[in-house]
């Protein structure tokens, strides 16, 4: 089969990740690229040996004959370029989170259905290999059925040397880190009727919440806790482990810190290393979120060889981002906000 021509838009700090993830799969190359800040472009372009660059995406849309598109800028210019994307019926990836507003990403799931084209965001964190190795344990049976799960990620690491855009806005961990926990806990244990949010800041220097913590009615019949922290000082610093406990009817799972995971279960207790390989290009403590780029960005392209839905469809993440406005809604309420008033 011949290779699928891509594009990426933003050449910023993550981008280069999905850059290394698209040289390191097979069937897809990246062949134009696009930032509006000449620089950033012209440093990826150099690092990847990419000459056609575009400091406009209309203009990369208009010259290149593209089989998808990779968009890898920040929440407020998803919008319009998912949109100039489905006008050119270009098969598109959109980073988390998916838009400033449900408003914006139910508009976008509609202009790229109605055009008829595949559209994923980018959530990657439920593809990183620990958290693939607890969705096996459920799948195998050997716990039952979960009736509770604690979802966890606390960390005091420096995200705001890397992303210093991230101290600045209204909105921190819920937007840019809940986002991916939510995920995670509707990946192990189905879909939110319900979430009750509690959010603090402690860290002075910042505009929004670093500290936030969730309670969440699952449709089976589970009960989640979903609490993330970037104030949390340990002997250990954890970044970017996601932490998982979760009991079943016939036993318990528990991924500990350093990717340990426990099953207790049927057959007994079985403790296993599940840790995340490092890639070539990838460097600690960012492993385990550099190979889950390779992860859904492979399966991006399983989905569009078989015509299949990702798992993280813009319809599907339409449940999670509505999480997040919920959270914020609830936090702010101090009650409990009911899921199906807002999908
Ligand atoms: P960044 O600010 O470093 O890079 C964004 C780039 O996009 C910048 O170079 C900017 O010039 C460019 N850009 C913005 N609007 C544009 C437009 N209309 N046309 C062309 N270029 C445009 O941001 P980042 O830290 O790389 O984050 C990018 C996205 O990735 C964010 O949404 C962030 O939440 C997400 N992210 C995801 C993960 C993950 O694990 N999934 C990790 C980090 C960041
Ligand atoms: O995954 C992310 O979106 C990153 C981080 C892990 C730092 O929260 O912003």
């Amino acid at each position: 089969m011949a290779e699928l021509r891509g594009a990426l838009i933003g050449c910023g700090f993550f981008a280069v990740n999905q850059m290394h993830g698209w040289c390191d799969i097979e069937g897809a190359a990246i062949v134009a690229i696009c930032d509006r800040d000449p620089e950033r472009l012209a440093a990826v372009g150099d690092q990847f040996g990419i000459a056609r660059r575009y400091t406009d995406a209309a203009a990369l849309f208009a010259s290149e004959k593209l089989d998808f598109v990779d968009i890898a800028t920040t929440a407020p210019s998803h919008r319009p370029l998912v949109e100039l994307a489905a006008r050119h019926r270009v098969p598109t990836i959109c980073q988390k989170p998916f838009a400033p507003t449900l408003a914006d990403a139910k508009a976008m799931v509609k202009a790229c259905a109605e055009a008829g084209v595949p559209l994923m965001v980018h959530e990657n964190f439920r593809w990183q290999s620990p958290i693939q190795a607890v969705r096996a344990v459920l799948d195998s049976g050997e716990i039952g059925t979960p009736f509770f799960g604690r979802i966890s990620f606390r960390s005091g690491y420096d995200v705001f040397s890397g992303q210093p855009y991230l101290a600045t806005g209204k909105r921190f961990i819920i937007e840019d880190l809940g986002i991916h926990i939510i995920d995670i806990a509707r990946f192990l244990l189905g879909d939110v009727s319900t979430i009750t949010t509690r959010t603090q800041r402690i860290n002075p220097a910042i505009a929004g919440e670093d500290v936030a913590t969730m309670l969440m009615d699952h449709q089976s019949g589970a009960t989640s806790v979903v609490d993330c922290s970037y104030a949390s000082r340990l002997a250990t610093e954890p970044f970017p482990e996601t932490l998982i406990e979760i009991d079943g009817s016939d036993g318990t799972i528990r991924l500990a810190q350093g990717y340990k995971l426990t099953v207790t279960g049927k057959r007994g207790t079985a403790v296993s290393d599940v840790s995340p390989p490092l890639l070539p290009w990838a460097s600690r403590p960012w492993h385990n979120i550099q190979e889950s780029v390779v992860a859904i960005q492979q399966h991006w392209l399983d989905c569009l060889a078989k015509g299949t839905e990702p798992a993280t469809s813009g319809a599907d993440n339409l449940k999670t981002f509505a999480l997040v406005e919920a959270a914020y809604a609830g936090a702010a309420s101090r009650e409990p906000v009911q899921l199906d008033t807002l999908l």
